[in-house]
């Protein structure tokens, strides 16, 4: 995935946050990415509730309109008292705010950008502010945009209030203490696959570069290692730093005996045909073709003849769970062409039958109530609605959907980290048992 990033400096966005109360900006249309398109800024931004646009000048303005309903392209004036225009400068210590004329007047609901009347953004599909005489709004233009309508980028951010805590947990797992920690620990280690032939469940993680995979592994190792490691290169690089495809086995402590899981990482899914990980590496993967340390060459699928290739796979090496893994800042974010991808990777897992999980890592870059304290993870409105969207966009129950917090920037170990960490790995060994149950039914066990 083209990681799609807010051009909003840190201070254009305190400035911009300083117009609302506690809320937090979730991106969802950016020009340069999506294009000056009316069929993609409505695809994007339609429905979306509270929303604000922020357009770009050479000036050094950043610009534009705030309206709390929806876009729907209904054609119709719409009133809204809440809508404001502003702009930012860095000449401007804050920023300039200005409500409608008559208190009424949010916009013109049409098919076309954000139409306030006196400015129409995007109008024709074009990066031309189009100034249409009127009163709707008054300001002057040399405050609102230096008299440069020629924008450099527009971007719509979704408003999102930062109300409280949900009353009741969307979902109740124990995150209290240690006891829960050691349990699960214990769980893990003591698993066994229903099928005698495969010692560890081989878990493949796959997902856009950036997600979080290697992290994952790092974080898992560094639970059972005791202090926090750093094994698998991880990094924020655009595109993969794994190009590898790397198989890592767990111990269960320090010179111990090793987990029964085998935790895959590969190189990162990406939008374009010819980049990243394709479908047919894939496959491959899956059926256990692939070995450690194989050389993935981004722009040629896995060769039946080059080295690292396994020729003859039995159930052992072959994938028996995928963790698609998905960054929480950006559910909202993935490109069609990525949702595409995933669908059609999900289809020939599906006919696998190869259990499929989620995981939805950066939790606490999401939601600011779990960066404060994790425990707040399952009373988040924000991430129950990302599990949401993310079940919906891939197809799965909102119960496969866990969310989790990699070890990042840390030295040492929360217990509450931990816990949702190993709560993932239970989820995934317990899914994988229902998938060897499937193969011993069709009698295809052959130990
Ligand atoms: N805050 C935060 N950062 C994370 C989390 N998971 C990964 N990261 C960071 O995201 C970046 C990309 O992670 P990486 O594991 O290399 O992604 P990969 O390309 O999927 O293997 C790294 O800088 C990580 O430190 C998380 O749960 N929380
Ligand atoms: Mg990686």
């Amino acid at each position: 995935m083209s990681v799609v990033k807010s051009s909003l400096s840190v201070g254009q966005e305190k400035k911009l946050l300083s117009l609302f109360g506690h809320v937090r900006l979730h991106l969802l249309y950016k020009a340069s990415v999506h294009g000056y398109m009316n069929i993609a800024f409505h695809s994007r931004c339609d429905g979306q509730g509270p929303t604000v646009l922020v357009a770009y000048n050479k000036a050094g303005f950043v610009f534009g309109g705030y309206i709390s309903k929806d876009y729907a392209q209904t054609g119709q004036v719409i009133n809204d008292d809440k809508a404001f225009l502003y702009s930012i400068t860095d000449q401007r210590e804050k920023p300039l705010r200005v409500s409608s004329t008559d208190g009424q007047y949010g916009f013109t609901d049409g098919v076309y950008g954000l139409n306030v009347g006196v400015m129409w953004f995007l109008n024709n599909s074009t990066a031309t502010v189009q100034i249409v005489a009127g009163n709707s709004y008054t300001f002057e233009a040399e405050e609102m945009h230096g008299n440069d309508l020629q924008l450099t980028e527009c971007e719509v951010y979704r408003v999102e209030e930062c109300v409280g805590l949900l009353e009741t947990p969307w979902r109740k797992i124990d995150l209290e203490g240690y006891g829960t920690k050691e349990r699960l620990m214990d769980y893990i280690k003591n698993y066994k696959p229903e099928v005698k032939s495969v010692v560890q469940v081989r878990v493949l993680l796959v997902g856009p570069v950036g997600a979080g995979k290697s992290s994952f592994f790092n974080s898992i190792n560094s639970v059972f290692k005791g202090h926090v490691t750093g094994q698998a290169n991880t990094g924020s690089a655009g595109t993969s730093l794994t190009t590898q495809f790397r198989t890592y086995s767990i111990k269960a402590e320090q010179g111990g005996k090793a987990l029964p899981l085998v935790l895959c990482d590969t190189m990162g899914l990406e939008e374009g045909p010819g980049a990243g990980l394709d479908i047919d590496d894939i496959n491959s993967i899956l059926k256990g073709h692939v070995q450690d340390r194989y050389q993935f060459n981004p722009s040629m699928s896995v060769q039946t003849d080059g080295v690292g290739f396994r020729k003859s796979p039995s159930l052992k090496d072959t994938i028996h769970c995928v963790v698609y893994v998905l960054d929480a800042c950006k559910v909202s974010l993935l490109s069609a062409k990525m949702v595409d991808k995933l669908a059609a990777i999900r289809k020939g897992i599906n006919k696998l039958g190869v259990a499929q999980l989620v995981l939805l890592t950066k939790v606490d870059e999401a939601c600011p109530l779990v960066r404060k304290d994790l425990t707040n993870i399952y009373l988040s409105h924000y991430i129950e609605r990302m599990t949401r969207e993310v079940s919906v966009c891939l197809g799965v129950s909102q119960s496969c959907v866990l969310p989790v917090k990699n070890y990042s920037r840390e030295f040492e170990l929360d217990v509450h980290t931990d816990i949702l960490l190993l709560t993932a790995v239970v989820q995934m060994l317990r899914y994988s048992n229902n998938y060897f149950d499937d193969i011993y039914q069709d009698g295809e066990q052959s130990e």
